[in-house]
């Protein structure tokens, strides 16, 4: 009875780091305050066709709406409620895009903002997203509700109840974070509310939740919500399938609180990884792509299979969370592609894909002062629908940077190697790095200031490849490069260095 017991209790806890896509989908694309109507489209028409795995959503919950005079994408991190209603879409098409995404196989993860209601500042009145009436002073929140007693400002001991310093845990967990109301989650009443916010979720038929501000909860707090979370529904899951749930907790290093911490609860977000990752492809601090041979672990990152990797998330494209200008975004596209297609590649942390809105960038003293503009959006501030070019890309300043040929095909690449070891490394000590995964997939980057010209053991059967970076494999046919692979599994590859994409990638689906 005690072994049961215990297999069931691990049961249940390793099953939160599963991302329940479906066998042979890998990655995740996070649209960033898309609507929902958009989704379900997108689901249909591209995501399923090309085997995404799954989409994270902006927050669908009622929040704060602020106009000065323009709405900023981050109201969305200002709860008044949790109704299902936001610049997204309603209620009802919330239940409409889970349902379509779920029937082809695309599941949805929310942006779960729990650690906090609104800022302080706030004010009283309806100014929220249903409507619901909120009053910031006396921390009253009747839709949820919650009142005074369900906020931590007595817990906080900092002068200005803010958290002034990111060394002390305590501060970090119990006072505001950029002023936002704090909710007591060492109170049975708002694990509660929490948990049924996220078991409405899971009714409707999402896959998991991205948890918001992890890194100000604590742990054992977030564990007493998680437990309270229903299996997935059985509509489009396996009985007992538990809630995908990964934490965003930034750790660069060198703060109080590790990303290790919360390891218990599901996976986190190793924002190493994209730092990192700018670095190297951008080639400052001595860095080279040579370097990237123990990339994962070997760099100190977390366990490969707690973690959730990402080259750019919606805060540090745009300066905000952690990163700095090391970043790299779709400003920076021809190596952004790189970096996007490295990851994509490599078998470290389960990969997130960003898709974003294009906004008036403007730098004052290295900061840009736009950095607030929030998505597309129409004079009476409803955001913007995504719109579909003849070319396949996204007008109304969409970026869809998931539908670029390169990102695509990577993201197809990685399903097509899923399981396959890291093999056959090169590097010519510099820029010019190529791997392998298994029998099934390699590819070759130049990111050097001059051309590639090598044979190469690929480690896949002989045949002609087609390189899907420069192209794709269109009936039998081949839009971009052919590669010829030997008998001995050897094969040769010219790269400019001033090619539009310095890289190629082949795999076992695009053998001609
Ligand atoms: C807005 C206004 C505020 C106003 C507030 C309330 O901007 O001025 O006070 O409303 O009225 C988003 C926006 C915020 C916005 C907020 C609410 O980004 O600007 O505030 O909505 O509308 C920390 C958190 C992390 C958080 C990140 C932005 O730990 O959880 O800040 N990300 C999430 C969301 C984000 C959202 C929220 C949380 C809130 O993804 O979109 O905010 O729901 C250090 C710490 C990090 C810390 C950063 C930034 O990082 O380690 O934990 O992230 O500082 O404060 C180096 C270091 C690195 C350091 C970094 C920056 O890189 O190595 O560790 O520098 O100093």
């Amino acid at each position: 009875m005690r072994v049961f017991l215990l297999l069931v209790a691990f049961e249940l806890s390793w099953a939160q780091y599963n991302p329940n896509t479906k066998p042979g989908r890998t990655s995740i694309v996070h649209l960033f305050e898309w609507r929902w109507a958009d989704i379900a489209l997108e689901c249909e028409r591209y995501l399923a066709p090309n085997g995404f795995g799954g989409v994270q959503i902006s927050p669908p919950n009622e929040n704060l709406v602020i106009t000065n005079p323009w709405r900023p994408w981050w109201e969305r991190y200002q709860p008044i409620s949790y109704k299902l209603c936001s610049r997204s879409g309603n209620e009802n098409e919330f239940k409409d895009m889970v349902t379509r995404c779920n029937n082809v196989g695309v599941y949805i993860y929310v942006d779960a903002v729990v650690n906090h209601m609104c800022g302080a500042a706030a004010g009283s009145g309806t100014h929220s997203t249903c409507g619901s009436y909120f009053n910031s002073e006396t921390h009253d929140f009747p839709a949820v509700p919650y009142s005074g007693w369900d906020f931590n400002d007595w817990k906080c001991k900092t002068g200005s109840g803010e958290i002034e310093n990111y060394g002390d845990p305590y501060q970090v967990r119990d006072c505001r974070l950029v002023s936002l109301l704090d909710l007591a989650l060492e109170k049975d009443y708002v694990r509660s509310k929490v948990a049924e916010y996220m078991n409405h979720l899971i009714d409707i038929g999402v896959a998991g939740f991205r948890i918001d501000a992890s890194k100000h909860m604590w742990p054992g707090d977030m564990k007493a919500f998680l437990d309270k979370l229903k299996n997935l529904s059985t509509t489009w899951f396996a009985e007992g399938t538990r809630p995908f749930i990964f934490q965003e907790v930034i750790d660069l290093g060198g703060e109080a609180i590790k990303a290790s911490d919360y390891y218990g609860n599901g996976r986190v977000t190793e924002f190493k990884y994209g730092a990192k990752l700018g670095t190297v492809i951008r080639k400052w601090s001595g860095e080279k792509m040579a370097y990237l041979k123990n990339w994962g672990e070997g760099w100190g990152f977390m366990p490969s299979d707690k973690a959730v990797v990402f080259v750019d998330n919606h805060d540090n494209q745009r300066g905000h969370g952690a990163g700095g200008s090391a970043i790299l975004t779709f400003w920076d596209s021809r190596q952004y592609k790189m970096a996007v297609g490295f990851m994509l590649a490599h078998p470290y942390g389960f990969t997130r894909v960003m898709s974003s809105f294009r906004w008036p960038r403007y730098f004052e003293n290295g900061k840009d002062i736009n950095d607030w503009v929030g998505p597309p959006s129409n004079g009476d501030g409803s955001t913007k629908s995504v719109t579909i070019n003849p070319d396949t890309t996204c007008g109304n300043d969409w970026v869809c940077e998931h539908r670029w040929r390169q990102i695509r095909n990577m993201v197809i690449f990685r399903n097509v190697v899923d399981g396959q070891p890291f093999t056959n490394w090169w590097d010519n000590n510099s820029n010019q790095v190529a791997f392998g995964r298994g029998n099934k997939g390699f590819i070759v980057f130049n990111n050097d200031d001059w051309n590639m010209s090598e044979t190469l053991q690929t480690g896949l059967p002989a045949g002609t490849y087609c390189d899907v970076i420069s192209g794709q494999k269109e009936g039998n046919g081949c839009s971009g490069i052919k590669i010829q692979v030997n008998g001995d599994g050897t094969a040769y590859f010219q790269i400019s260095n001033s090619a539009e994409d310095p890289f190629v990638a082949i795999h076992v689906d695009a053998k001609l």
